[in-house]
């Protein structure tokens, strides 16, 4: 089947097997919502359990295999992945409306990421130490988790479930994988291609379906002994009251409020790329976009007027479109979501610069330009996250203040500054309350061989990618042994 057209039968994956669902769901172009891009079979809690119980028979020898075996099934699926990359990207631009090189990019990562780890399972370490008692031996070992629940959002379809799926199967586990309800085809395309990789029946399963129902079934199942998750605070937070009290390995990775400061000695057009990049860019629908730009006051005035001007130019429009940069909003609930927090701002009286207007294009698309305020640190659009492309700037009086503004919030996923200072930089990479630091970046874009996560309110458990997944993906063993 070729991704162009709609896939038929987008099914379960469960025990190895192909499965229809108990119901049938349908995903739509954001681009052009006369378009449907998949139908898909949806499962109910039973189905669900069907998932887990394989992934529960699948796990002891699973988890007993070889490194070797582990690191040739993630290759297969990194070099298929990467292969096919304008194809799936196509299909990711249609389902999800990033655009068409932004998606394209998306679905190497994903191969990246299952190439990088099928290297890591073949770099499982631990430790040897001398004991405090004459004669023992101790050393510390890694082994596989268990069953894994993987529970993905709809904004990065192919690499966020890659970078969680990846490592579950290099350190062994067996894994269920629920995507998001937006983007069905993408998480089935994923799912295929793994069905093909030479794994055992039952180590990987698909199920698609409502949050409600077939994720609350992988949270609620005592079988799932370690969950991961990234979506929304009020999911993550009802995931952690259940898996805290059944005492499940958890993590969650959820919003962000990010801030990019900007100081006064900046390169301005550096500054002003990096602001639009981590603001506007993927629709804004990141959870590390910048959707706090905090200014210092001596070039306030100066650095508005250039952010608005290169806003007004830039391209909204269809995903696969050549010249659009900013692709459509991803459903009608969030366009409406986008368009209360317009509302919200005003009402609270922030200063509207520019944009969050409906456009309309040739097609029938969620479409509004870029929209941008100037706030109070109090009002709620500069406190809440908003997942769309709604930026608002606060001013500044100078670094040490804006450091306070970016470090006055719930969140801690990432914050960027824009400096010539190598005094500030370092002192801001020190101070900032947050998981990762962008000097002269935007705050969207990073690495996958390295840590990605957050503090405060953005995240929780242990970090996710690069060798730091195996805190989460692995349980320790220390062993003490005597002749
Ligand atoms: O998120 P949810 P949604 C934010 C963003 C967005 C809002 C809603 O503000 O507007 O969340 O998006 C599954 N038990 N972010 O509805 O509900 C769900 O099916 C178990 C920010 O997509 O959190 C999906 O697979 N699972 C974020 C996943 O959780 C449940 C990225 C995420 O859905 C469940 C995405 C339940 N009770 C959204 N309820 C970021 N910051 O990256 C839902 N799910």
């Amino acid at each position: 089947m070729k991704f162009g057209e709609l896939p038929q039968n987008a099914r379960q994956y469960i025990n190895g097997r192909w499965e229809t669902g108990v119901t049938t769901g349908i995903s739509q172009n954001p681009s052009d919502t006369r378009e449907v891009v998949a139908e898909y079979a949806r499962a109910d809690r039973n189905q669900t359990e069907l998932a887990i119980r394989a992934a529960a028979e699948a796990l002891p020898h699973w988890s007993h295999s070889t490194p070797q075996r582990r690191a040739d099934v993630l290759d297969h699926i990194g070099t298929e992945i990467l292969a096919r990359k304008a194809e799936l990207g196509l299909l990711l631009a249609r389902e999800e409306g990033k655009t068409l090189p932004e998606a394209i990019a998306e679905v190497a990562r994903a191969g990246q990421i299952f190439k990088f780890f099928a290297g890591e399972a073949l770099r499982v370490q631990g430790e040897s130490m001398a004991s405090v008692r004459p004669g023992v031996q101790v050393d510390v070992t890694r082994e596989p988790v268990g069953v894994v629940g993987i529970i993905a959002p709809w904004n990065f379809p192919f690499a966020i479930p890659a970078w969680k799926i990846a490592p579950a199967l290099a350190y062994g586990n067996s894994v269920i994988f629920k995507p998001a309800e937006l983007v069905p085809a993408c998480g089935w395309a994923l799912a295929e291609i793994i069905s093909r990789s030479g794994l055992p029946a039952g180590v990987f399963n698909l199920v698609m379906g409502s949050g409600r129902e077939v994720g609350q079934a992988l949270v609620d199942s005592p079988r799932v002994h370690a969950l991961s998750f990234t979506g929304s605070v009020a999911t993550g937070e009802r995931i952690l009251q259940t898996t805290a009290a059944r005492r499940a390995k958890v993590q969650l990775e959820m919003g962000g409020k990010n801030p990019l400061i900007v100081l006064a000695d900046a390169d301005m057009d550096q500054a002003v790329d990096c602001a639009v990049q981590g603001a506007y860019f993927s629709t804004g629908q990141r959870c590390t976009a910048s959707s706090r730009l905090i200014v210092e006051t001596g070039v306030h005035d100066a650095f508005v007027a250039r952010l608005r001007q290169r806003m007004a130019a830039l391209k909204v429009g269809h995903a696969l479109d050549r010249d659009t940069e900013m692709g459509p909003v991803v459903d009608r609930s969030q366009m409406e979501q986008n368009q209360a927090w317009l509302e919200i701002a005003r009402a609270e009286g922030a200063e509207h610069i520019w944009g969050g207007d409906l456009l309309e294009r040739a097609t029938p698309g969620h479409y509004m330009s870029p929209a941008l305020f100037l706030a109070k640190p109090e009002h709620r659009v500069a406190r809440e996250e908003i997942f769309g492309p709604v930026a608002c700037v606060l001013r500044a009086d100078n670094y040490e203040h804006a450091l306070a503004l970016a470090n006055d919030t719930p969140f801690g996923l990432c914050a960027g500054i824009c400096t010539t200072s190598l005094k500030q930089a370092m002192h801001f990479k020190r101070h900032a309350e947050v998981g990762m630091t962008m000097v002269n970046l935007p705050t969207a874009g990073v690495d996958y061989h390295v840590p990605f996560g957050g503090r405060k309110g953005s995240s929780y458990g242990p970090r996710e990618q690069g060798r730091y997944a195996a805190e989460f993906y692995t349980t320790a063993k220390t062993g003490y042994m005597r002749a």
